[in-house]
């Protein structure tokens, strides 16, 4: 089935097209990577310095949003305040996750979440998440709150279609792939604790840097992803807005869990758009165990 069948029968009007604006632009995106990144030449036909990738993906996301009459803002990682527009959605968004990848050419992504509230907001207030990767694939995962779906960039003819890939997944129930991030020697010490147990359990190791390629790989294999406190930065590294809640949000409706340490992340009030949070994510079992270990700490 074609996305655009997909959303007409599942999604609501403004989520339908908030959706098709992300998928029309993930293809421009996937497509720039190598002209806009640098590794080719760096100006473009007319002469003009080609603008760093995630301020290109930045700029194309807020256009195509905005285009659709359905954002009532669009706030970025890239923007210091969020781009006004006249619908009923406000959309939070990491533009290029994982860009600081793109000479090693792992996997990079982008994230939206589909608030129904003005920003900031709880990811109570998410009416659906979205998350594309920019891998071997071009795949979009999405829900919009009746479980999480994917769609897959097919060539069709002169040009490119997604096609249904996954409808309902869920989180394998036997856990097999961890990956945390930042320095081992930074982590708060139950976090390294647990890390150590998830070997001895039959884990492996894997972890590519860029949040969406790592949990997407947990959502596939199960198992768990985190950004966690470090001793000196408890808040972790990742934004609530444009990363955990929205991922949070997909991870719920696969029947996982995700933590801060302390409770649910999808119940964080942000005080600000920067604000981050540690994260915990993936299968309910090791996160409510990670939870538990830290709260007894
Ligand atoms: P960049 O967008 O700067 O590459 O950062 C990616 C990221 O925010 C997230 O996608 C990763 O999970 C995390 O940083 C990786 O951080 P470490 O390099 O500290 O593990």
């Amino acid at each position: 089935m074609r996305l655009d069948e997909f959303l007409r029968l599942n999604a609501p009007e403004d989520l339908a097209a908030l959706t098709t604006a992300v998928a029309r632009s993930s293809v421009d995106v996937w497509g720039s990577i190598p002209f806009k990144a640098g590794l080719l030449n760096e100006t473009n036909p007319s002469g003009e310095t080609q603008k760093a990738i995630d301020v290109y993906s930045n700029d194309l996301f807020v256009e195509a949003l905005t285009a659709t009459g359905h954002a009532a803002e669009v706030a970025s990682e890239e923007m210091e305040e969020p781009a006004e527009s006249k619908g009923r959605i406000s959309v939070a968004m990491d533009p290029l996750d994982g860009s600081s990848n793109v000479e090693t050419n792992n996997p990079l992504g982008s994230i939206f979440g589909f608030y129904s509230q003005r920003l900031p907001a709880s990811g109570r207030r998410l009416v659906g998440a979205l998350y594309v990767t920019y891998g071997a694939m071009l795949t979009l995962t999405f829900s919009f709150g009746k479980g999480v779906h994917r769609f897959v960039a097919l060539r069709e003819g002169g040009g490119i279609s997604f096609q249904l890939k996954g409808v309902e997944l869920k989180l394998p129930e036997k856990p097999e792939v961890y990956g945390f991030g930042g320095a081992r020697k930074e982590w708060v010490p139950e976090v390294a604790h647990f890390w150590d147990s998830l070997d001895d359990r039959g884990l492996r190791n894997r972890y590519c840097g860029t949040f969406v390629g790592d949990y997407n790989q947990v959502l596939a294999r199960g198992g768990i992803f985190s950004y966690p406190a470090l001793v000196k930065r408890p808040k972790g590294k990742l934004r609530v807005l444009y990363e955990c809640a929205p991922v949070a949000y997909i991870n719920e409706q696969a029947g996982g869990y995700a933590s801060d340490g302390k409770g649910d992340v999808l119940d964080i009030e942000p005080g600000g758009l920067a604000d981050t949070s540690p994260l915990y994510i993936g299968n309910s079992a090791l996160v409510h165990e990670i939870e538990e270990r830290i709260s007894r700490s």
